[in-house]
């Protein structure tokens, strides 16, 4: 038989391998299946504090340019409002929409931490104007983004140097919850 068998094409002593190993195949391919599917469930409930630890710094830690220990660090903490208001506070009982201005120094290197104590996802950004969409972000200031927001519960963080004086803005840019009051005057003093 074995002899036989050598003298079959190519082809043919393919597939009669795939018959005979068929059933071994099949078992592998659905272990493999099985590990990929717990890998990715894995994958997906760290996601979440990934990101929070990877938000700040990457989106405005400033990448390679070291910025030194924050001079100030201000906490924001987020959420929703009733009547449909979305805002900002210095603490978890007073959050107002608009939110309150944070005012800082030219040439100070700032931390802000977002604490998102609401049930949808929020963001921050220091901003030129505020706008539904696209706001134009300042000092590489960004904790989150539109796509890649702060969930609630959660927390984020960036370090920036607020290198320009005049009168800004900052606001959540996700969605249109900066004209639904989520924006702040952010002040650099010269
Ligand atoms: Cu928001």
């Amino acid at each position: 038989m074995a002899g036989e068998r050598d003298d079959l094409p190519l082809k043919e002593r393919l597939w009669a391998l795939i018959d005979r190993y068929y059933l071994a195949a099949t078992v592998l391919g659905a272990f493999l299946l099985w590990i990929l599917v717990v890998a990715a469930i894995v994958a997906n409930v760290q996601l979440p504090q990934v990101q929070e630890e990877e938000l700040g710094q990457a989106v405005g830690g400033g990448g390679a340019t070291p910025l030194g220990p924050p001079e100030v660090v201000i906490t924001l903490y987020a959420a929703e409002l009733p009547g449909g208001k979305f805002g900002f506070g210095f603490s978890p009982d007073e959050i107002t929409s608009p939110g309150p201005e944070i005012r800082v120094k030219q040439g100070q290197v700032v931390e802000i931490r977002l604490i998102n104590l609401g049930n949808v996802r929020h963001a921050f950004a220091v901003v030129q104007e505020v706008a539904k969409t696209n706001p134009k972000i300042l000092f590489n200031s960004a904790i989150g983004s539109p796509n890649n927001p702060i969930p609630p519960g959660s927390e984020g963080s960036v370090i920036f140097v607020a290198s320009q004086a005049g009168t800004f803005y900052y606001q959540c840019p996700v969605s249109n919850h900066g004209p639904k009051g989520m924006w702040g005057v952010f002040t650099v003093e010269p």
